[in-house]
């Protein structure tokens, strides 16, 4: 029996400083009643949908700062969504700023949350892939201090959703195999990732014609390395002077795009997911008992006099000589 999801990639365009909390909902909740009528299951928004991208400016002053994070969810502006969604029956998976109060420390990290159809937060993943810099860079065009505002999140999860395995991954994650692949051996079947990506990367101009390709070449390999579903959404467009890009799009775990959005505005775009499609690759070529060799990625090696394993990363201690 096939186990279908029925999803919208629920691109935005722009998000303006200027822009508040109440109008921004609008807008995602007209992108919301669209997938809805279109017979959707979950629609899905972009990384920080709520506000403009932030990390662009260097700010010092943390009241400005934390304008722009939330500090409950869902709170009184955003309330509306939630309602929405129980109303129409559709789940959503949304990305904000999360400032948290734990154990009487404030933490600020860039989050995800996954909303089931009866307006219920069945999970949450905070970002673990933080780019750009923490210090204030004048020579860039623009910033980006994701490292300044937020701190990283711990891992990866995948939740048992829409009648299968759903995981979440937000921006700068999705250019990182491991974040799939982590994902991957916990059986997930529809990895989500929002996402806000400038055209240009000041510190790799030579890549911004790439930015487009780059953005669909992670996604469909691991989309396919993995046997996965994924959902890539933009906020996209000239957001504050920044043009930032779309190419939100829907990709199978054959790592084909089976839907994607033509504009940089607010747009749907939609796919019937077929979950037991999956299994044709996690099965076959991808099935990771049968053919992964995990003794070989943990060898210790050494590299110009220095052990390490063979991923990378440094070796426990009380393991020592090479592993061959
Ligand atoms: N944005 C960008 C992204 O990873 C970036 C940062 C742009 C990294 C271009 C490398 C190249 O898509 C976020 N928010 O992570």
């Amino acid at each position: 029996m096939a186990r279908f999801v029925n999803v919208a990639a629920g691109q935005l365009g722009p998000v303006a400083r200027s822009e508040t909390r109440t109008e921004v909902v609008a807008r995602l909740m007209a992108l919301m009643r669209q997938a809805h009528a279109n017979g959707c299951d979950l629609i899905v928004y972009p990384e920080l949908a709520l506000t403009t991208f932030f990390p662009r400016w260097y700010m010092e002053d943390q009241a400005e700062i934390d304008s722009f994070f939330e500090h409950e969810m869902p709170g009184p502006q955003t309330r509306a969504l939630f309602d929405l969604a129980r109303e129409l029956g559709i789940g959503f998976c949304l990305g904000y700023a999360e400032l948290a109060v734990e154990n009487g420390e404030t933490h600020r990290h860039n989050t995800s949350i996954l909303v089931d159809k009866r307006g219920k937060t069945i999970s949450r993943y905070r970002k673990v892939h933080l780019p750009g810099h923490a210090e204030h860079e004048p020579w860039r065009r623009f910033q980006h201090l994701e490292k300044r505002y937020f701190e990283p999140g711990s891992g990866f999860v995948v939740a048992d959703a829409f009648n299968g395995a759903i995981g979440m991954a937000i921006c700068n994650d999705r250019r990182w195999p491991e974040t799939y692949r982590v994902m991957g051996l916990q059986g997930v079947e529809m990895v989500l990732i929002g996402y806000n990506t400038p055209v240009h990367n000041p510190p790799a101009p030579d890549h911004d014609d790439l930015s487009l390709f780059h953005n669909r070449l992670v996604m469909q390999s691991g989309a396919y390395q993995n046997g996965t579903w994924v959902v890539g959404v933009a906020k996209a467009g000239i957001e504050e002077g920044v043009d930032q890009i779309g190419g939100s799009c829907i990709v199978a775990p054959s790592g084909e795009i089976v839907a994607a959005c033509t504009t940089k505005g607010d747009e749907i775009a939609l796919a019937r997911c077929d979950l037991d499609l999956c299994n044709s690759y996690k099965r076959t070529t991808f099935n990771f008992d049968v053919h992964r060799q995990p003794h070989a990625y943990g060898l210790i090696v050494e590299r110009r006099g220095q052990h390490m394993m063979a991923d990378g990363t440094p070796v426990p201690s009380g393991k020592s000589g090479r592993g061959l």
